[in-house]
């Protein structure tokens, strides 16, 4: 594969950049007409943030495995499109071709179709990072169901509330899954789940970890059955399901600031291209280069980057199924040696978790195959950015500070590796055909902050340092732009579209600096990024208050060493039980029922009430400032019904 659309120079991205915002529809159906259509489009866009409503290409049909997959096979059929490192660095590894993963992403397909799955059915897919994962992703994608893929950390309400969302009538999980020394459920998480959805029709098993499990009878299959069922009638090829190029490709489920998590909704055409257009730029990738990047499939970093971007470029990526630290700190390079990894994309959190071990881990690795680094999911700060640089990349490999959500589909700033200028936590630069500016609370535009109007980059700017700050939003479309949150548009447009007129907001603060760079500051809503996890703080409150001894509760965030941010969580309790400590890992103890591990509150702050105004709203913003230690700066404390309740909370243990 060649990429006639790699940008390859700081001029070209400027000039690129102007043209996409000059005229996008020309920008994006050029790009557009490198990919496999079975009908071309009629229309490259039609929008309006107001309903909101994006349509990218429309008219045109295809099928994203074809482009994914099938179009490969004659060049690079023997190229390995997935490989596969195991938790246990004993445990062999695996290799999938091209033409492996066509076979197998067809037996998969016909197995769902044997099993009653048709175009447009929701599909649940909870499984451990084994290559069944991915292979049933692309099985969706192929027959044209959509995949809503739930991270293995969520529990069996977590699970449950997104089934009956997302009306989900079909799952695929595996007895267990391994991560570090850790041996995952999964099977019986989904009984428990199920106890709450009775319209789930099927449940394919895969074998991982040989956990004893439970089958039910007429609704859960094994999985390698069912591969032999459908070798028994001869059923090798299967068909791609012509698309239309704004059919729902999959849903993935992301906290806000209020209620439950809510469906965001890509679709198939948009996303392809701007996955795609976004791995071969942002990382360079380079025919033949070993991409890995650390994620969960179960996020969207997982989908964009694992699956769709590296596989629709004809790359090679590398899935892990275990932990950086196990057996030992060593693993990630031990990885990254063992395959010659070329590009190497992670996280902050797990950055700082390895500077904790020191630089024993990295003696006598190699590392010497790495070309670029990355980093997303919250901001990087200049430590982990220096070490990584330094110890990781040995002074020569650029790292792209990736900034973008769930509901961006792609990544949306970043520097391009070797191209674009980089700098110490900041996101820098808007991709071609990204839109990009700062409004103040009034939803006014931030002079000298529009990255269309007021010029992209600007190498000499007059004096030095900070020119602007806001709350981050676009203001045009970009193809794989949220569509929708599933059954429930409205909330799409509340959440997005309705705080400041004809922009997409992305909930996130950001400065920008005289080059014309940005840097993410963090989110401005009620939102937390623990570890690169969005976590919202309603969601955890009404988790705990579904503890007994509990009245009410108020969540926020602190700042926490690993994991960028902490759950500090300030509990009212009616004291029925007086042994604290107890209570504490009870409380923690139901949260992660309700939600799942990654959600436990660090801090639990047994308080007589909560600070409040007159009209009974939590001041959050006086927790925050407590938590975070800045006990002298609470501000204002006059609006508070009871001022008193302040200083108590001050003084109180944890
Ligand atoms: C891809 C992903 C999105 C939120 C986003 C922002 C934070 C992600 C970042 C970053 C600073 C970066 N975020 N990348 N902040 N610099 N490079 O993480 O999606 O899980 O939906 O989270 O993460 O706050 O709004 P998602």
């Amino acid at each position: 594969m060649s990429y006639p659309y790699q940008i390859r120079s700081m001029e070209e991205y400027e000039d690129t950049y102007q043209q996409s915002v000059k005229n996008p529809e020309n920008f994006w159906a050029n790009i557009a007409s490198n990919f496999h259509w079975r009908r071309r489009w009629d229309k490259v866009l039609e929008w309006n943030f107001t309903e909101p409503s994006v349509k990218w290409f429309s008219g045109g049909k295809l099928n994203i495995t074809e482009n994914c997959i099938d179009r490969h096979l004659e060049k690079l059929g023997n190229r390995p499109a997935i490989i596969w490192e195991p938790n246990d660095p004993d445990e062999y590894h695996r290799i999938i071709t091209y033409k492996d993963l066509y076979l197998k992403v067809c037996q998969v397909a016909n197995v769902l179709k044997n099993n009653g799955v048709k175009k447009g059915d929701r599909v649940c897919i909870y499984m451990g990072m084994i290559p069944e994962l991915a292979i049933s992703v692309l099985a969706c994608a192929r027959i044209g169901a959509v995949h809503s893929v739930i991270f293995g950390g969520f529990s069996a309400q977590s699970i449950a509330d997104r089934l009956q969302d997302a009306k989900a009538e079909y799952i695929i999980t595996s007895d267990g899954a391994f991560r570090g020394q850790k041996d995952i459920p999964l099977k019986s998480v989904i009984d428990d789940a199920l106890v709450a959805c009775p319209f789930v029709k099927k449940v394919i098993v895969c074998t991982r970890t040989r956990t004893a499990i439970s089958m039910i009878k007429g609704r859960d299959v094994w999985w390698e059955d069912e591969i032999k069922k459908i070798e028994t009638l001869g059923m090798t090829d299967c068909p791609a399901e012509e698309m239309d190029a704004e059919d729902p490709l999959f849903i993935l489920y992301t906290s806000g600031s209020t209620g439950k998590p809510k469906g965001v909704v890509h679709s198939c055409a948009g996303y392809m291209i701007y996955t795609n257009y976004s791995f071969i730029n942002v990382f360079q990738y380079k025919p033949g280069d070993i991409f890995f990047c650390t994620a969960d499939i179960g996020w969207i970093t997982g989908h964009s980057y694992i699956v769709y971007g590296p596989l629709s470029a004809g790359g090679t990526t590398l899935m892990f199924e275990g932990v950086p630290t196990w057996p030992d700190a060593g693993r990630l390079w031990d990885v990254v040696d063992k395959y010659r990894v070329n590009i190497l994309y992670t996280a902050p959190t797990a950055i700082r978790s390895l500077m904790g071990y020191g630089l024993g881990p990295l003696q006598n690795k190699n590392l010497s195959s790495l070309k670029v680094l990355g980093s997303v999911g919250e901001p990087i700060n200049e430590e982990a950015w220096h070490w990584l640089d330094e110890h990781v990349g040995k002074n020569k490999c650029p790292i792209v500070d990736t900034w973008w959500q769930t509901e961006t589909g792609g990544i949306l700033i970043s520097n391009l590796a070797g191209i674009t200028p980089h700098k110490p936590a900041h996101a820098t630069l808007p991709l071609p055909g990204v839109q990009v500016l700062l409004v103040d609370e009034q939803g006014k535009t931030v002079p000298n902050s529009d990255s269309a109007a007021d010029g992209v980059y600007n190498a000499a700017p007059q004096g030095d340092g900070l020119q602007s700050s806001g709350n981050l939003c676009i203001k045009f479309p970009w193809p794989s732009i949220i569509r929708t949150t599933y059954g429930d548009h409205e909330r799409c447009r509340t959440t997005y579209f309705a705080s400041y007129k004809n922009l997409y907001f992305t909930g996130d603060g950001a400065l920008r600096d005289a080059n014309g760079n940005y840097r993410i500051t963090g989110r401005v809503d009620d939102v937390l990024n623990v570890s690169g996890h969005r976590i919202g703080t309603a969601e955890v409150e009404n988790a705990i208050n579904m503890h007994t001894d509990v009245v009410e509760s108020a969540v926020v965030g602190f700042p926490h060493d690993i994991k960028g941010q902490g759950i500090y969580a300030y509990v009212v309790y009616s004291g029925r039980n007086p042994d604290q400590v107890l209570t504490r890992k009870d409380i923690i103890a139901t949260v992660s029922r309700i939600i799942g591990p990654i959600a436990k509150p660090d801090k639990i702050q047994f308080v007589s009430s909560l600070p409040k105004t007159r009209s009974g709203k939590i001041m959050r913003r006086i927790l925050r400032k407590i938590a975070e230690g800045e006990m002298d700066n609470l501000g204002d404390t006059s609006t508070l019904l009871d001022p008193g309740v302040v200083d108590e909370i001050k003084h109180g243990k944890l």
